[in-house]
């Protein structure tokens, strides 16, 4: 069977009515060529010395593996030379990075936490890459990007995606026109279109939340999980089930392909911060690929697409994936 390549994709895409723009095209090509890469060094594990952590603590305070820092170099590198970027952003990057002299800058923004789900690097558990792209100001006008161009609300997302490190090697990508997934031919070297479409089922009766933090839920988030838990006799008349890997982009990727619902909600351990989970490269990201295969994200209060970021690094409270769930978990919020 004759499958469709990324670069087809993307210049079909180029051709449609969406009219992607040739820059961001390109740009995605390179995010997916960096991804290759990251792919390669997950894959050589122990063989290259890659595993382990360093020394060294990221802007939240993280202990950075060895990959965390070797994706985020891959990443910047790829991005740099291209001309299509104004600067990046990065989970392991106290600030934005600029494009520097001489290369040329272009229009847009990206934001990528390099390799997510870090605690399982040392495992061989399945881990991935998460990005955003984002327009510069339509009146920046060539100057140089600051963070305040960073700050925009996730539904002027231009694209988003991750890369999956598992055992198969896939690329999950929406420019706003469905998500479509790519398998990586490792003999090739070439992103396939293998997934035309994605959807995520409305209901579900399977959901995914770190239980070990029960304790310190709100109630709305106890009371919802409560009811999965009481099975067919409880108030939902269904058996649930639950899964975990702690690992988002896997997490998600299962939603993506049979729904449920995904948590990482604000919990008590730390009352000041909004969840664990970061709104401009995990949790809009993910948002804008879940509301584009049909289901939902929401921080409880309301849509995360339509947060106002404050910060680069900004935390917020994440339900999403099949969307009947995630109105119903929101819905027991608004009822306190
Ligand atoms: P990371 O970006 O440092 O890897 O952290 C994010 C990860 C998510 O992938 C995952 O959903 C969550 O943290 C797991 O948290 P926990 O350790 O509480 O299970
Ligand atoms: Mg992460």
């Amino acid at each position: 069977m004759k499958r469709k390549s990324l670069t087809q994709f993307l210049i079909e895409q180029q051709r449609s009515e969406c009219a992607l723009p040739a820059d961001v095209r390109l740009l995605i090509e390179v995010v997916a060529r960096a991804c290759k890469a990251i792919g390669h060094h997950v894959g050589k594990g122990a063989l290259s010395g890659v595993l382990g952590s360093l020394t060294t603590e990221n802007v939240q305070g993280e202990v950075q593996k060895k990959l965390d820092v070797i994706s985020n170099e891959i990443l910047l590198e790829a991005n740099e030379w291209g001309g299509n970027l104004s600067a990046m952003a990065s989970e392991e990057m106290d600030t934005i990075h600029p494009i520097p002299n001489p290369y040329p800058r272009g229009g847009y923004l990206l934001l990528f936490d390099p390799l997510d789900g870090s605690s399982n690097i040392d495992v061989n558990v399945s881990i991935g890459t998460i990005f955003s792209v984002l327009r510069m100001p339509a009146d920046a006008d060539g100057r140089e990007a600051t963070e305040a161009d960073f700050l925009q609300p996730g539904r002027q997302q231009v694209a988003a995606g991750y890369a999956l490190y598992g055992p198969q090697t896939m690329l999950v990508l929406t420019v706003g026109t469905g998500v479509y997934g790519f398998t990586l031919d490792r003999e090739m070297g070439s992103w396939l279109l293998t997934h035309e479409r994605m959807q995520i089922p409305a209901d579900t009766a399977e959901f995914a939340i770190n239980t070990s933090n029960t304790r310190h839920w709100a109630p709305p988030v106890r009371r919802y999980v409560d009811e999965c838990l009481a099975g067919k006799t409880g108030p939902r008349g269904k058996d649930f089930n639950m899964r975990w890997v702690a690992s988002m982009v896997t997490d998600i990727h299962r939603i993506m392909t049979r729904g449920g619902i995904f948590m990482y909600p604000w919990d008590a351990r730390e009352p000041g911060k909004p969840g664990k989970l970061r709104l401009l490269y995990e949790a809009n990201p993910m948002s804008f690929l879940v509301e584009q295969a049909g289901g939902a994200a929401t921080n409880g209060q309301q849509r995360i697409l339509d947060v106002q970021p404050q910060g680069l690094h900004e935390r917020v409270s994440v339900l999403l994936g099949s969307k009947n769930e995630v109105e119903l978990v929101t819905a027991y919020h608004a009822e306190g």
